[in-house]
């Protein structure tokens, strides 16, 4: 055996505790199932480098009042394990987090995963074709085993980051000036008492929606500072009585179907949600405004500065029922003026001071920074913050130019307005894990194998995708949104088409598209493609045609039946 050769089927121990043969960054939905991905090819050479101290990535970092997933939950779940629990039509971040915490368990995956441990940088050598990844130790007695910071050999890395990890706070005067509490959303503190007090709340998306209905019965005032209106639709969240989810667990091809038919209705709203013309979007558009009208019949000034004047789907869409009748309180005001300062008693808004205890900001993510702030170096030193100097781009949003071995989940232009993320995840961890395999079967020869996207091939892909991208709603120039950047508008996070148009793309490895080299190349270049394959969920018949086989199937076998018994009698 290589001095060398690593042994892929044996988790990282003691002994090699400073070499892996793939690191995988984060240990939420993404590496959680890059490393089921891993396991179910049996390598289990591998690590997860979590800075938190639990799984679950923004399922643990989010967990706010009223904070849930505006995805059905039984869409918004690994396709390998349903979960025919879910006790809601949209679980609350909780239970989202027990159901991930439940998928680790079941895989063991705890045994791989470094918690309190963040990665500084990761730096490709040439010489070796392997990663160094430097690490920091944040937990305090974790730290005492050694200097605090350490490096990782490994032929792989894979980041699973994705675009939500890093809190936003807003660049306003004065913000470190507040003597009271100031809480991002995304760092909330549930020791904080909010009875009595005298709230802000800066934001109104998403995650603002949640908050605000949550907890203007419990403060004494609220004030929600809002800078752009957005499109909302009601939400219509009910609970799932134990009868249903008896049936989804005795019999799982319903719960099949129901996870189906929710993927169909949401790629069907693709069109509508990116295409500003289509009619769909005019009939979106119209829900929106009469369920504003609905929430707030009597009160037209209200309306007024709730209703968007930019096209649906430029911002996400939000989905509530509570969020606008919360302005009917007594205790809760809408303030639109323009935030001049945060001073050390509250927020001035158009010249006006108003004095709070807490001020929440409900202001994002730095969503288009993806990786921030790891220091990431590939070939030649080439370093990723300087390949991506005008915005993200990557190969289908999962590989990047000069920067070998490498693989990202929820990457650039990987976003979506209009259906569950994990089905792409899914997608991008299977592709990922089939360029791994060939730089393990490499390893494992005691050879090494370097893969990276061709530059041309990504520059081709990003113009065909920048370009479709113009045309939708997200490059609406009267709107900001966290899809793209600020100064040139470029769409750095969503995809153009539809999660089955991406899930095709992944569905094999073009080695075409790729530079390879080492151990194996000639053979990848000779045949040209790897099948990855992908999981079709999409409903491809409908229920009348299930009913009509079910019904014929049962005709045919009640006629045997009769027949045999009709023979049986006359014996
Ligand atoms: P979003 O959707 O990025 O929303 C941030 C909000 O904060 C939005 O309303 C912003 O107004 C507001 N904001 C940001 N900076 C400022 C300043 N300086 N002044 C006033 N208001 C400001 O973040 P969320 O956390 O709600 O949701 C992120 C995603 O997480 C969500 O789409 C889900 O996919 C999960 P703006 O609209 O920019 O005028």
């Amino acid at each position: 055996m290589g001095e060398n050769r690593v042994q892929l089927q044996v988790p990282v121990g003691n002994r090699d505790y400073t070499n892996a043969a793939v690191v995988i960054i984060g240990a939420g939905i993404s590496g959680l199932c890059v490393a089921i991905d891993l396991l179910k090819k049996d390598y289990r050479n591998f690590v997860i480098l979590e800075q938190g101290g639990g799984i679950g990535g923004t399922w643990r970092d989010n967990k706010y009042p009223g904070c849930c997933c505006d995805v059905w939950s039984h869409l918004y779940s690994y396709s390998f394990e349903p979960n025919p629990s879910w006790t809601r039509e949209y679980s609350g971040q909780e239970e989202i987090l027990q159901y991930l915490t439940g998928v680790a368990q079941k895989y063991e995956l705890y045994r791989y995963v470094r918690f309190n441990t963040c990665v500084d940088s990761a730096r490709w050598d040439d010489t070796t074709n392997k990663w160094k990844t430097t690490v920091s130790v944040l937990g305090g007695k974790d730290a005492e085993f050694g200097g605090g910071t350490y490096t990782i050999t490994s032929d792989f890395v894979v980041s699973g980051v994705g675009q939500l990890n890093l809190p936003k706070f807003p660049d306003i005067a004065g913000i470190n000036e507040f003597d009271g509490r100031l809480m991002h959303s995304a760092r909330w503190d549930w020791s904080y008492n909010l009875q009595g007090k005298k709230v802000a709340i800066i934001g109104n998306g998403a995650t603002a929606v949640q908050i605000v209905p949550e907890i203007a019965g419990k403060v004494d005032c609220l004030t929600v500072y809002q800078r752009t209106p957005n499109w909302v639709l009601p939400r219509e969240d009910s609970p799932i009585p134990s009868w249903k989810r008896q049936i989804y667990q005795y019999v799982p091809y319903i719960q099949k179907r129901k996870r189906a038919k929710m993927m169909h209705f949401r790629e069907s709203l693709f069109g509508s949600l990116v295409d500003p013309t289509s009619p769909g979007s005019e009939i979106m558009e119209g829900l929106c405004r009469q369920h504003l009208h609905t929430q707030l019949q009597n009160r037209p000034d209200l309306r007024d500065k709730l209703q968007p004047k930019y096209s649906l789907g430029c911002k996400r869409v939000l989905l509530t029922d509570d969020y606008y009748p919360v302005f009917l309180r007594d205790n809760v005001r809408l303030e639109t003026g323009h935030i001049d300062r945060i001073t050390t008693k509250g927020v001035v808004a158009d010249g006006q001071e108003e004095a709070f205890d807490l001020i929440i900001m409900a202001t994002g993510f730095r969503s288009v920074e993806f990786l921030h702030p790891i220091d990431v170096t590939g070939s030649a030193g080439r370093t990723l913050s300087s390949v991506w100097k005008d915005g993200g781009h990557a190969l289908y949003g999962v590989t990047v130019e000069g920067i070998p071995n490498f693989g990202m989940l929820y990457g650039p232009n990987t976003n979506l307005a209009h259906n569950s993320l994990i089905l792409m995840i899914e997608a991008q961890s299977k592709y990922i894990v089939a360029l791994a395999d060939k730089v393990l079967t490499a390893r494992s020869l005691d050879g090494s194998l370097k893969i990276s996207p061709k530059p041309l091939r990504v520059e081709e892909f990003n113009e065909q995708l920048q370009s479709s991208l113009s045309k939708t709603s997200f490059a609406d120039p009267n709107c900001n949104s966290w899809f793209k950047l600020g100064e040139s508008g470029k769409i750095t996070n969503n995809w153009s088409d539809t999660v089955v148009a991406y899930q095709k793309v992944l569905s094999r490895v073009d080695w075409s598209d790729y530079d390879v080299a080492g151990t194996g190349a000639d053979e990848l270049k000779s045949s040209k493609i790897t099948t990855v394959g992908r999981v079709v969920e999409e409903s491809v018949v409908s229920d009348a045609t299930i009913g009509l086989i079910v019904l014929s199937a049962v005709t045919v076998l009640a006629g045997i039946l009769y027949r045999n018994t009709g023979r049986l009698s006359l014996l």
